[in-house]
């Protein structure tokens, strides 16, 4: 059967021949695995290239740091999310205003060229903000589009004062071109690969005009799309913006403790929103999943201390003590 591969494949093929590391190369494989069409005239080619990648990561282990591009962000903390947006909307603003990342803002476009995290405090977690060059069609750099795809979330900044319902139609026209639908269902279903929970942000409401501006925005993309409106510059909602990328991640926290001791809540285990008592116990050592008998719950059950078998789904901010 003939593979029938698209030509955005022969693209990330030649960005695969061109990549220098490792974990560059690993990258553009598996980009073309996500642009392979999966039927069995694919199966074999699907297969060498998950063997490359097994083989590739074993040589990026082996490299050390110094080795690795600015390209590739390792996840850090609770979640990452990439922070998204056309030239001086504020995204640098953004990095710089919440997180410990101290990146260059300026008034002109084009500041900034490559990804850099920064780690954003919410209540006792930490999660990962990426700043990125901005989206303009004729200078996407080709690691960008993976490292969209990989994050948990994207923000997308929006300047309120520069037509923002304009702006926004353009970063989901990219975006789809890109292959990531961000649930507005614009794109035509068989390219979309991937959907991404976004959160949309207002920039500069410091400005006159802006909350009116916000408000048109809201009106055409606020029943779709989860959204609020900031100053970044000036630190306006910021709190609530840190809260509402919690929200929007779907995460929740979940602290295990010995019997008769009290919880660690700095340590918390970070499982998606529906997840069970059986993917906790995984999530604290891989054989906990089948070796776990029962646990006890503090929280969301209506007595404390309650006993929970292992399909028992978790809410945020529960305790469990595990029993193997
Ligand atoms: N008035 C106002 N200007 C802002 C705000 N946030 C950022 N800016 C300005 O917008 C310009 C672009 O910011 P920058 O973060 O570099 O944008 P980026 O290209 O999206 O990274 C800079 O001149 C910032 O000072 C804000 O909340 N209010
Ligand atoms: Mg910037």
């Amino acid at each position: 059967m003939p593979a029938n591969l698209p030509p955005q494949y022969f693209e990330a093929e030649k960005n695969f021949r061109t990549a220098k590391s490792p974990t560059e190369k690993i990258v553009a494989i598996e980009e073309m695995l996500a642009i392979m069409p999966k039927h069995k005239g694919t199966d074999h080619l699907r297969a060498e290239l998950r063997s490359r990648i097994a083989k590739l990561s074993q040589q990026a282990t082996k490299k050390t740091g110094a080795q690795r591009t600015s390209m590739v962000i390792e996840r850090e903390g609770a979640a990452q999310m990439a922070v998204i947006g056309l030239p001086n909307t504020g995204k640098s603003q953004l990095i710089a205003s919440i997180t410990n990342a101290s990146p260059a803002v300026a008034d002109y476009p084009f500041t900034t060229y490559t990804a850099s995290p920064g780690m954003m405090a919410f209540e006792n977690i930490q999660i990962q903000l990426v700043d990125t060059p901005s989206l303009m069609p004729q200078s996407i750099e080709w690691w960008l589009p993976p490292m969209l795809r990989r994050a948990d979330a994207l923000l997308v900044m929006v300047d309120l004062l520069d037509e923002p319902v304009l702006q926004l139609a353009e970063v989901i026209g990219q975006l789809a071109k890109m292959r990531i639908d961000i649930g507005v269902g614009q794109v035509e279903a068989e390219v979309v690969l991937i959907r991404q929970k976004t959160l949309i942000i207002g920039n500069k409401l410091n400005q006159a005009g802006a909350g009116e501006s916000y408000a048109v925005l809201k009106n055409e993309y606020g029943r779709q799309l989860p959204m609020m409106a900031v100053s970044a510059r000036e630190g306006t909602n910021l709190e609530e913006l840190r809260r509402k990328v919690f929200q929007v991640l779907d995460i929740i926290r979940v602290y295990t403790k010995a019997p008769g001791q009290k919880p660690d809540h700095g340590d918390p285990i970070i499982l998606t929103q529906g997840s069970t008592l059986a993917d906790a116990a995984e999530a604290v050592h891989k054989d906990f999943r089948a070796r776990l008998k029962y646990a006890r719950v503090w929280g969301s059950g209506k007595h404390d201390g309650i006993m929970i078998k292992r399909d028992h789904v978790l809410q945020d901010g529960d305790v469990i003590e595990l029993h193997m």
